[in-house]
């Protein structure tokens, strides 16, 4: 692929999942959606970047902000948006919601909302992957909350002692929930430093990148396929949202009008549609064009979804194992 054609790939898919982030955001009062939505706006340039280097069977999960993972790994939209009405047409028949995402056409082995939770469940299906000899990369999605969880480091030490071939995404958006980094870690605490430490090579990436994401992510993924050995990202990036639901909570005032400001002028699909603009790779009206068909392909999901049937009453306790 030229490099104007894989730009293009990374803007458009930007570009898409920001309007179904946008769009879930303008109908999630009509109350059709009745679970607890995270969305990813702002936070894009991550899942595009590092998926555009994955395999159909490579695998990947996530945690409760999922959407953009799971739509960047080529997750199917209708069947998310039916998750999220909690449809019989749903990824996970209607039973789970937005934060279960799963598609294992698509490499997408599940998304959970017990913080932490899927690093551990990574790091197994990636010893599974060993053991049956299956050359796959697991890519696994977390925030820097997931860091302070025991089981990230149980689960980095694992990895690196059966050198199992996993990529550890953390995207640092320096929140969870309402609370800053500087109120829950050290001042110090450097988690790069922390998970060399344990013998793992890890990488700092600036997370509104998205061609730089795309590049360097290229580079440890192939990396990992060859060497069989996991590798560590950090990528600092913001949500533009409220850490939970349809609005902005910029009222609350945990985080500055300054800090929002700064990282909004550093937007990324704003960022790279002015460089691509800049450097003659595109025009707006492609980009409109572009619009236009994801515009119509977010109204085909919804319009069907609304049209789906909710799951039969029998359904309700198959494939439930909690
Ligand atoms: C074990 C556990 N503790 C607390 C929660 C409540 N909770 C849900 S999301 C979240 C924030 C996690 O922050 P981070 O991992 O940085 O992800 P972000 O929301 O910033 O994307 C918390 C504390 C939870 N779901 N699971
Ligand atoms: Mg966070």
């Amino acid at each position: 692929m030229t490099n104007i054609t894989t730009h293009k790939k990374l803007l458009y898919e930007m570009v898409r999942i920001r309007k179904v982030e946008e769009e879930i955001a303008k109908r999630y009062s009509d109350q059709n959606m009745r679970c607890p939505v995270h969305l990813s706006v702002g936070q894009e340039a991550v899942a595009v970047g590092i998926c555009s280097n994955l395999r159909n069977n490579d695998q990947l999960l996530s945690a409760h902000r999922s959407h953009y993972h799971y739509l960047a790994k080529g997750g199917n939209l209708t069947s998310m948006i039916g998750e999220l009405h909690g449809k019989a047409n749903g990824c996970a028949r209607g039973k789970g919601g937005s934060m279960h995402l799963i598609d294992l056409n698509a490499g997408v082995i599940a998304a959970v909302p017990i913080v932490g939770s899927t690093i551990p469940i990574g790091v197994g299906v990636a010893w599974g992957n060993k053991l049956k000899k299956q050359d796959k990369v697991v890519t696994i999605f977390f925030g820097d909350g997931a860091t302070e969880e025991g089981v990230f480091y149980e689960s980095i030490n694992f990895a690196a002692l059966h050198n199992l071939p996993v990529l550890f995404v953390c995207e640092n958006n320096f929140y969870s929930v309402y609370s800053s980094l500087s109120n829950r870690q050290p001042k110090n605490r450097n988690i790069l430093n922390i998970v060399k430490g344990m013998g793992v090579q890890s990488y700092s990436i600036d997370g509104n990148k998205v061609d730089l994401i795309h590049k360097l992510s290229k580079k440890f993924i192939s990396q990992i396929r060859n060497n069989k050995k996991p590798i560590f990202i950090e990528l600092k990036t913001y949500r533009f949202l409220e850490h939970c639901g349809p609005f902005n909570d910029d009222n609350l005032k945990y985080r500055t009008n300054k800090e929002i400001n700064l990282w909004k002028s550093k937007d990324p699909i704003q960022y790279f549609k002015n460089k691509m603009i800049k450097n003659n790779q595109l025009n707006e009206k492609e980009v409109t064009m572009w619009e236009n068909k994801i515009k119509k392909e977010i109204l085909f999901s919804f319009t069907k979804t609304l049209k789906s049937n909710f799951p039969s009453k029998n359904e309700l306790m198959k494939n439930i194992y909690a």
